[in-house]
């Protein structure tokens, strides 16, 4: 990792996470009887958790780390609700037709299903889990990228990440704006109602809670970026790590 001394996109010792862990550790003493809680919640086995889920009537469970094999991560320190209904992503920047979409505009628009192994930069996998929503592709192709483009900033809604992609990636075809996870809604933990998901690379490039889109002549390096992660976040050829890309 290019011998950075930032803290990493997952360590559990930052202060970014104080909500998630109360909240974590109130789900478990709430339903978990018998779970020996070790200094890491994430140690519980699945069939805990499983049981914790099925009497959980919060849905608070999605949070736990560990779920699924998935560790609830943000950088800011609460996690951002937004209904569905109030949710709005903007379009903008070098473009013709700078637009504004609501979930069900982007409902109705082409839909993509990507079933592909989460791989955080940390070493955390979660093997073949499917995202679905638009192509990326298709809102620039719908905004009218503009001449003199060369890549896209992502703004989020938690007020505090952000990230980038070079026009060319983003037009790939695995490059998608998901409002569905595991082929449900996207919960709050997980960045919902919509997050980016670049399906090639680490997954701190896929922005929880995303907001805006603006197409800009010069790629504005995301968050992570600035604290020592490659911006090209691509699995098995970045950051020093060979992870297999499936
Ligand atoms: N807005 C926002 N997006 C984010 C992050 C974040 O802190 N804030 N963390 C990134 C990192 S490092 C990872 S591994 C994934 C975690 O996604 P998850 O919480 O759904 O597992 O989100 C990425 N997108
Ligand atoms: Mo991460």
């Amino acid at each position: 990792m290019a011998g950075m001394s930032a803290p990493e996109p997952d360590s559990d010792d930052r202060g970014g996470r104080p909500v998630g862990r109360r909240i974590v550790l109130g789900v478990l003493a709430l339903g978990a009887a018998g779970v020996a809680l070790g200094a890491r919640v994430q140690d519980a086995t699945d069939g805990a958790l499983a049981a914790v889920a099925a009497n959980d009537p919060t849905g608070l469970t999605g949070l736990l780390p560990g779920g699924g094999g998935f560790r609830f991560y943000s950088v800011a320190d609460a996690i951002p609700h937004r209904f569905p209904g109030d949710y709005r992503l903007t379009v903008d920047g070098l473009v013709e037709r700078p637009a504004t979409y609501t979930m069900d505009q982007l409902a109705g628009m082409p839909r993509t299903r990507l079933v592909r192994d989460v791989q955080c930069v940390t070493g955390w996998r979660v093997p073949q889990t499917a995202f679905t929503g638009v192509l990326l592709s298709d809102l620039l192709a719908a905004a009218g990228v503009r001449p003199g483009a060369t890549a896209l900033r992502f703004t989020c809604f938690d007020g505090v990440y952000t990230e980038s992609l070079t026009l060319e990636q983003a037009l790939r075809p695995d490059m998608l704006v998901a409002d569905r996870m595991r082929d449900e809604a996207i919960t709050d933990a997980h960045g919902g109602p919509v997050r980016l998901y670049a399906a090639p690379m680490y997954f701190y490039k896929s922005a929880k809670w995303l907001s805006g889109i603006t197409v800009t002549d010069h790629v504005t390096p995301g968050y992570w970026e600035e604290r020592g992660y490659d911006i090209d976040g691509w699995v098995g050829s970045s950051n020093g790590r060979g992870d297999d890309p499936t």
